[in-house]
Formats: structure tokens, C-alpha cells, sequence
């Protein structure tokens, strides 16, 4: 399964202004006195604003001019985290195992399943209904039987959208729809292959090229005029699972866990014990330029019992912050709340080195602004004692030091 939640950002704006239901909403950025930045780009747009030609990425000025009764809002990217979180915590209650791959996007992995959920249009109801009734916003849910094809039908039948492709027959509803439809074909990409069909007398006219039209190339064609990226695009659009999507390679994982001197099932203890084992995490990441997508949490109870959660983030990180509150999530699914514990540990994974920068989107400025917060925390622990500087949440372990 694919799900993708619809106009995410203006959503949530909607969420938390109804009186913009129904109307054109365009979210934008907005200075501290709640006026829109002229030169800014929009964000998303609700299906209203799209009637008039409004879209993601578009100069504001322009999307007004498509559209000037629009109302335009702005970024409360803690609600959009927040709504994110909930919404993955729900498919976190069907689905085994999740990938996700955005803030607004995950799959779902059911494989396996068949016994459990003979029917998984049920669960993707089900999934969509949760959704709408505990968050508030609507997501659009594809079913396939590769991740492409499930990407690409998730967004078939957009807002509020179900799409069922059956087991094998990925291709046949992949043909009729425009190239660009397919996850990593961009207009230059479908240009480009446009270009080398018109050369090759394959294609008479300058006209759009289906999906349909590029699956049913030869191989050897594809792979001796597109290289390996486009031979990859090929086996998409022939309903063959391809690599864009499967996990990359773990280049390193960062992990900190404490055994505790005593079992404890004091969410206080066990939550700052978190931050605190958290805090460690987050300055070796951001020592080592390091950036992960991936949080774990382990518990182990008084028997010995260990078990583990993880969860993606929306983004790459480095922000203590963003690691704690993952963290913080998964701990409350995986413990009871009162079950005593003898060990709790936190660890980062799909750490990439030397990212340059955190991933773009319109609140660059907030989470880098964050990223030099934390590093000047770092700095002061180096300078005057790694106790120097501590959440006030870490009062209770002052025994503990940060190093
Ligand atoms: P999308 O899922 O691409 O868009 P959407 O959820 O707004 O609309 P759709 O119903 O078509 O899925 O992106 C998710 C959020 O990411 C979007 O609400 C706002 C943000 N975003 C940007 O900030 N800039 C962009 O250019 C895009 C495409 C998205
Ligand atoms: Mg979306």
C-alpha cells in the first residue's frame, strides 16, 4: 500500500480553521505579523485553488493571479509534524512494517499478510476512516503489488481516493497514463526519452508519450539508449519492481542504551533517561556531520525480554529534538507505561555522512535555525562541562553526567 495524505498542509490549516473549509486555500509563507511574503513560493493548495490552475512550487504572486479570491495561510510545521506522526502511528496499528518516505507519504508492507487480512481493501478503509475521524485531514491509499505501481495509484483517484490494482495487473493499468506519471519521470526526463523515440522513427510526432508506449520498448533499446536509470524507469512501466525505492544500504547507525541500576517503571525516570541517551546520540551526529532517517527505541523488562520499534522521519536529521520526539513516540507504542524495565536505548540508522544540508522545504530556515542551536549547546558542553547546558527534563538523573 501507498498513502499519501491529500493537500496535507492546507489540511491542516483547514483542520485548524474550518471556516476555510470548501473555500481556495493556498499555504504559503507568512511573516510574524501574519502577512503573506509576496516574493515567497506556495506550498500546497487545496483542491479548490487547484481547480483554478494553482499548484506546489508556484511564485504566490502567481497563484493569486490564477486565483484571486485564494485565502492564503501559513506554516504551522509543528501541526504538520504533529498530524504526521499520527497518522503513521495509525498505519503503524495495521501494517507490519512501514517505509516513510516523506511527511505526507509511507508505504505499507503487507506481504505476508494474506492469512491475517484476506482482504487488504478493508484495511485500507479502515486505515483511511482512522485517519479522517482521529487526525481530521483525508489520505488517499494505492494497492499493488510493486511499490511503483502502488505510488501511482495512491495518487489515481486523488482526494479521498482508494485504488485497487490486482495482483499482475500492474502493467496493463500502468499503459494508458502520461509518462509523467511515473515516480522519477520528470517533463525533461519524458522529453528526453520523447526525443530519442522521435529519432529513432519509433514515434512519427511530437506527441505525449504513454507509459504503455515506453514498456512495450525492447530492452536491449532501452538500455543502450537510456542507460541503467532508464532501463529502471523500463521495468517500472512494465510492472517490475525496481530500486528506487528499496531501503539504501546502512552506512552507519549511531546508538546509545543504558541499563539501568535499578528496574524502573517510572515514565519520568524512563523518559528522561531517553533524552538524556538521546542528547549523546545527537551530538555524535552532529560531530560527525552525520544525518539519519531511521529512530529505534529498545526496552528491556526485568526478565530480559528485549523489543525493539523503529520508525522514518520525514527528513534527514541531526536535531536532538526531532530524534527525542520520534523517540518519544515510539517508547509510548512500545511500553505499557508500568511494566518495570531494566534497559532502555535509542539508536539512529540510514545515517548518511556530510549531508550538506537539511532537506529543503519551506521551513529550511526554522529546522537550520534549530541545527545551530544545537550545535552552540554543543560547543558549551565542550567549553565549560558537558552538564554546562541540560533539558530541564534531565534534572531527575543528576547523578548521570553527559559524557
Ligand atoms: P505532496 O504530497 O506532494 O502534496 P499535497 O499533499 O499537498 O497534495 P496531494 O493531495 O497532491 O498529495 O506534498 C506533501 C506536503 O509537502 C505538501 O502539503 C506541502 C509540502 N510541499 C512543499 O512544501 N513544497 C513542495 O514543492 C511540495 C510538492 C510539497
Ligand atoms: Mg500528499
Amino acid at each position: 500500500m501507498h498513502l499519501d495524505l491529500d493537500a496535507f498542509f492546507a489540511s491542516v490549516e483547514i483542520k485548524l480553521n474550518p471556516s476555510l473549509r470548501g473555500k481556495p486555500v493556498l499555504v504559503g509563507r507568512v511573516d510574524p505579523h501574519g502577512r503573506s511574503v509576496p516574493r515567497g513560493v506556495i506550498a500546497t493548495c487545496s483542491y479548490e485553488a487547484r481547480k483554478f490552475g494553482c499548484r506546489s512550487g508556484q511564485p504566490l504572486f502567481q497563484a493569486l493571479k490564477l486565483c484571486p479570491e485564494a485565502i492564503v495561510v501559513g506554516g504551522h510545521y509543528e501541526e504538520y509534524i504533529k498530524a504526521s506522526n499520527q497518522v503513521f502511528s495509525i498505519a503503524a496499528r495495521y501494517a507490519p512494517k512501514i517505509e516513510q518516505t516523506g511527511i505526507d507519504e509511507a508505504f505499507l508492507d503487507f506481504s505476508g499478510t494474506e492469512l491475517i487480512y484476506p482482504d487488504l481493501v478493508e484495511i485500507a478503509k479502515k486505515i483511511k476512516e482512522d485517519v479522517e475521524r482521529e487526525v481530521g485531514i483525508t489520505a488517499s491509499i494505492g494497492i499493488a503489488g510493486t511499490k511503483v505501481c502502488a505510488k501511482v495509484a495512491s495518487d489515481f483517484q486523488k482526494p479521498d481516493g482508494l485504488t485497487y490494482v490486482e495482483l499482475g495487473r500492474e502493467k496493463e493499468f500502468l499503459a494508458p497514463l502520461p509518462l509523467t506519471d511515473l515516480p522519477g519521470v520528470n517533463n525533461k526526463t519524458s522529453q528526453k526519452i520523447l526525443t530519442i523515440l522521435i529519432d529513432s522513427n519509433i514515434v512519427k510526432e511530437n506527441k505525449e508519450i504513454a507509459i504503455g508506449d515506453f514498456a512495450s520498448l525492447p530492452r536491449d533499446f532501452v538500455e543502450e539508449n537510456l542507460g541503467k536509470v532508464g532501463l529502471s524507469l523500463w521495468q517500472a512501466a512494465n510492472g517490475i519492481d525496481n530500486l528506487w525505492f528499496s531501503p539504501r544500504a546502512e552506512v552507519k547507525s549511531v546508538s546509545r542504551s543504558e541499563t539501568f541500576a535499578k528496574n524502573s517503571s517510572d515514565p519520568k525516570f524512563i523518559l528522561a533517561m531517553l533524552q538524556y541517551l538521546t542528547e549523546k546520540v545527537g551530538e555524535e551526529m552532529r560531530r560527525e556531520g552525520y544525518f539519519g532517517r531511521c529512530v529505534h527505541v529498545t526496552i528491556r523488562y526485568s526478565d530480559f525480554r528485549t523489543v525493539s520499534r523503529q520508525r522514518m522521519l520525514p527528513y534527514s536529521t541531526a536535531l536532538t529534538k526531532e530524534i527525542y520526539e520520534m523517540g518519544e513516540i515510539l517508547l509510548k507504542e512500545l511500553w505499557d507505561g508500568c511494566t518495570p524495565l531494566r534497559l532502555v536505548g535509542i539508536a539512529v540508522s540510514k545515517v548518511e555522512a556530510k549531508c550538506q544540508t537539511l532537506q529543503p522545504n519551506l521551513f529550511d530556515r526554522v529546522r537550520e535555525k534549530r541545527l545551530e542551536l544545537e550545535k552552540r549547546v554543543d560547543y558549551l558542553r565542550s567549553k565549560f562541562g558537558k552538564d554546562s547546558v541540560v533539558p530541564a527534563t534531565l534534572s531527575g538523573l543528576k547523578h548521570r553526567k553527559l559524557n
